[in-house]
């Protein structure tokens, strides 16, 4: 396949050349060697869940050894698969509120209480008194509520109460109102093992209740906290693609997640200890860079560069300038390593729930976590002296990152009258149809970036606003959809009077996956400045990932749905067309119950049409369609909006 094929990113396609040229492998390569996968495990119809199997459903042999048809055992799958993604999200969002105790009782010394504005609305949200106490002393009592939502014994998640009074209500009345993250994920487990639930609508509503208990749960209390000891994101300019490595200096990569590792990387590269011995080493400076969705946490907060999305953590090292990449937690593929040994590159795990066989490993201790990070450092530094034959790709863009729910309110309303007002109102008057959340991962399935950048470009010239998290947004900022001076010339003209008015790009980089959480607080507020409807799903909103990779991709698809909000994904990345059952209530019946649903659709233009079908369906119901305005696109106009 030619490099063309596997990506759009023009960086990439160098390096992809590049590494074929050296006889390098990546993952590309890696899945045309596994083609064609297993027709069983794609529909999700195989079952190893017990000793008695494995099983797998053929018209010859349509139930397993237990019994268990294809309903159960997709429906099963799929649960097991969002239980797992939440645990992700979760014990991400755990280590972040232990790390956040740690440094409000002053054992972690280099953590400290960014964003006390933040903290003081939080407390004051659950119920922590901020009268006359010092800062930590609040921290500690929010830290330590928020670390109980992991795990309390009763009660339900305390953060699902930012939901609309009718949302609550709704899964109230079918029982999914999520309690404790770790009980939801275990009770998840002991459903899906054999002989236990076999009823697949009854496994689906848990699915909605484990995937809640992350978006209401266990993501957005890792984003809150990370907000409060990092710094609420505002927005600021970044660069993102390959072309942002630099030649003359140690160039440092942090790939994964957590920013608790990133954060202090970021910090350390800037010590002047450690800049005089870049230089003496023959390094101009020291640059760390981004990978995955630790780039998203450092470019909203820091304006730090991004180097690229998923696919491009392999093609990055084969530029031979990394030094060292320092990984954490998620997305981190096995295949690093080995081209990790074919340059100089230095490869470090940090986090002790994630080895990789045959790479140094540097615990990354919270409690001496600044001197962890210029240990780190310096290794870079040190390596400095071993490299190669460098080849960096130009390719790079600038992005503006920064769009939490705090700073669009404050660029929407004005830092006394912050609100979501002017924003209703442009949706209500039609300029703005309504928002979209472009989101998830890059999957050599599909060439890379294609469908999230051309599903943008389709949904913003049709003036919807498009908010990003994850990879989506990396390759949404490499084609310099996150360039306010590129952008505004594709968005339509109703969505770019309003981005001019108040100064955005009309798609917003809002962070990383677990940044999701951000959209659900947004779309929240939508609905309690009034003039959309009662609930989330009232809203001309909707989610789409057409190249989603991880786990976490569907629990976050399945908290929207069960939210409210209908999702789009591709059909090569869903599991669960073994099961006609499962299908019809996962694309249909559940709107009864939650609002949502999933729909499949690999074609960006088709499921862009999907979506404003939704959006105008949804402004009908909502009766803000007046006739006059109602856009109704033709191919003429849409032949006419593609001229550039
Ligand atoms: Fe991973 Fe978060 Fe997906 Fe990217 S978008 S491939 S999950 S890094 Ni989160
Ligand atoms: Fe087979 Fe049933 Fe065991 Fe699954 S649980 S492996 S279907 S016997």
């Amino acid at each position: 396949m030619e490099p063309k094929e596997r990506s759009i990113d023009k960086a990439a396609q160098e390096m992809i050349a590049r590494m074929a040229k050296a006889g390098q492998q990546n993952a590309w390569d890696r899945l045309d060697a596994q083609t064609p996968q297993c027709s069983f495990g794609k529909q999700g119809i195989c079952c190893r869940i017990c000793a008695m199997g494995p099983c797998r459903i053929t018209k010859k042999a349509p139930l397993g050894v237990c019994g268990a048809d294809e309903d159960t055992i997709v429906a099963r799958n799929f649960l097991r698969a969002i239980a797992a993604g939440v645990s992700a999200h979760s014990d991400h969002g755990r280590t972040v509120a232990e790390v956040f105790i740690a440094g409000a009782k002053g054992q972690a010394k280099d953590y400290k209480m960014k964003d006390t504005t933040k903290l003081y609305k939080l407390a004051e949200e659950l119920g922590v008194k901020t009268k006359d106490r010092p800062v930590n002393e609040i921290a500690i009592d929010v830290g330590e509520i928020a670390l109980a939502e992991f795990g309390k014994p009763v009660g339900t998640q305390l953060m699902a109460r930012r939901a609309p009074a009718s949302r609550q209500e709704i899964w109230k009345k079918l029982g999914v109102t999520p309690r404790a993250v770790d009980r939801e994920i275990t009770e998840s487990l002991h459903r899906s093992t054999m002989g236990v639930d076999q009823n697949y609508k009854n496994i689906l509503t848990h699915a909605s209740r484990v995937a809640l208990a992350d978006g209401w749960g266990g993501a957005m209390l890792a984003t809150e906290l990370q907000d409060v000891l990092f710094g609420t994101p505002y927005p600021g300019i970044g660069e993102v693609n390959m072309g942002v490595l630099k030649k003359d200096e140690v160039n440092i990569i942090v790939h994964g997640h957590e920013p608790i590792l990133s954060e202090m990387i970021a910090v350390a590269s800037q010590d002047e200890e450690l800049l005089a011995k870049a230089k003496k080493a023959g390094a101009k400076g020291i640059n760390v860079a981004g990978t995955c969705c630790t780039a998203n946490e450092l470019l909203m907060r820091h304006g730090i560069p991004i180097a690229g999305n998923f696919l491009n953590q392999e093609l990055v090292i084969a530029t031979g300038a990394i030094e060292l990449m320092a990984v954490d937690v998620q997305c981190v593929m096995q295949g690093l390593t080995i081209v990790a040994n074919c340059y100089h590159t230095k490869l470090v795990t940090t986090a002790d729930k994630a080895k990789m066989p045959g790479v140094e490993h540097v615990s990354m201790d919270e409690k001496n976590a600044l001197s962890t990070a210029r240990e780190l450092v310096k290794k870079a530094i040190d390596n400095f002296k071993n490299r190669g034959e460098v080849y960096i790709p130009k390719e790079k863009n600038s992005a503006v990152g920064g769009f939490s729910f705090e700073s669009i309110s404050y660029i929407l309303g004005g830092r006394f009258r912050a609100s979501f007002r002017p924003l209703n109102d442009n949706i209500i008057n039609g300029r703005i149809r309504g928002i979209v959340g472009v989101v998830g991962c890059t999957n050599p399935k599909m060439p890379q970036d294609l469908t999230h950048t051309t599903l943008t470009r389709e949904l913003i010239k049709r003036d919807v606003l498009v908010l990003t998290t994850g990879c989506a947004t990396i390759a949404c900022g490499k084609q310099g959809f996150a360039d306010p001076k590129m952008s505004l010339d594709w968005a339509g003209p109703g969505l770019r009077e309003v981005c001019e008015a108040v100064g955005i790009p009309p798609v917003l980089a809002c962070g990383s996956c677990v940044d999701n959480t951000r959209l659900l607080v947004s779309c929240s507020e939508i609905v309690r400045e009034g003039g959309l409807g009662e609930d989330l799903s009232d809203l001309p909103v909707a989610g789409v990932c057409l190249e989603s990779v991880s786990e976490k991709a569907l629990a976050i698809g399945q908290y929207f749905v069960a939210s409210g909000v209908p999702v789009v994904f591709a059909e090569e990345t869903i599991s669960i067309l073994g099961s006609k059952n499962v299908c019809d209530y996962m694309f249909d019946g559940i709107k009864k119950d939650l609002g949502g649903q999933w729909i499949l659709e690999s074609d960006p233009v088709k499921a862009a049409e999907l979506i404003l079908e939704h959006i105008e369906s949804k402004r009908d119901a909502l009766g803000i369609n007046k006739e006059a305005e109602r856009k109704l696109y033709d191919m003429e106009d849409r032949r006419t909006l593609s001229v550039e």
